[in-house]
């Protein structure tokens, strides 16, 4: 099973996906942290992702294609995944639904949040005063978003089109999103 959980800068990405890890026994694969290992092992992709990232923009296609495939190609990682920040634009979605096809997969399911833009620059905000993550600066948080409505959302459509998307309303308390999240997926979990 394929699922991709889907949402602008700070909608709750990375926080629900631990749980519907948990959950629904699916490996959880955020491209933002495999990005932010790079940079803080300092390897070449590191070297290059560290300034884009910091800038809030988004990494080249074909930089975050060949390490999603080379992850997707390796038999160690389970066949059922839960794609968290990727793709980000359509030539990524169009590149994972090619991988996908070629072994005879295809994405089973979509999770987008919905949530307004004030809540996530303050959670944002609120992340740089706890965690410093270089990127959530006022400035950075306003390039994500840009990004986000310019290139990401359109990627909402191109799945609308032939899976099932469930759209998560994703202010509230983090158990409380989950809980929504758990019953979209059930039906889904059944057919299993
Ligand atoms: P990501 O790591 O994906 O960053 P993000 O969009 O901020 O999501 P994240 O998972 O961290 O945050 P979440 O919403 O869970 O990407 C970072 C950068 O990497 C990108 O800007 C780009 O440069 C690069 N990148 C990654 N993938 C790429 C790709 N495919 N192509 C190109 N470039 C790529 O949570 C945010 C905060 O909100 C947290 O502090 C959390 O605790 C809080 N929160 C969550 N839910 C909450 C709730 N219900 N109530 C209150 N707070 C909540």
């Amino acid at each position: 099973m394929i699922g991709l959980i889907f949402g602008p800068p700070g909608s709750g990405k990375g926080t629900q996906a631990a749980h519907v890890e948990r959950e629904f026994k699916l490996s959880h694969l955020s491209t933002g942290d495999i990005l932010r290992a790079e940079v803080a092992r300092g390897s070449d992709i590191g070297k290059e992702a560290e300034r884009i990232m910091r800038a809030g923009d988004l990494v080249p296609d074909d930089l975050i294609i060949r390490i999603v495939q080379s992850i997707l190609r390796d038999p160690n990682v389970s066949s059922d995944v839960l794609l968290d920040g990727f793709p980000r634009t359509l030539e990524q979605a169009k590149a994972l639904d090619e991988m996908l096809a070629q072994e005879g997969h295809k994405v089973d399911f979509v999770i987008a949040f919905k949530v307004p833009e004030d809540v996530l620059i303050e959670r944002l905000l609120h992340r740089a005063e706890v965690e410093g993550r270089p990127d959530d600066t006022r400035e950075a948080i306003r390039e994500r978003m840009h990004e986000y409505r310019n290139l990401t959302e359109m990627v909402l459509d191109h799945y609308r089109k032939g899976v099932k998307v469930h759209e998560i309303d994703g202010v509230g308390e983090i158990e409380e999103i989950f809980e929504r999240i758990r019953k979209a997926l059930l039906p889904a979990e059944r057919g299993r």
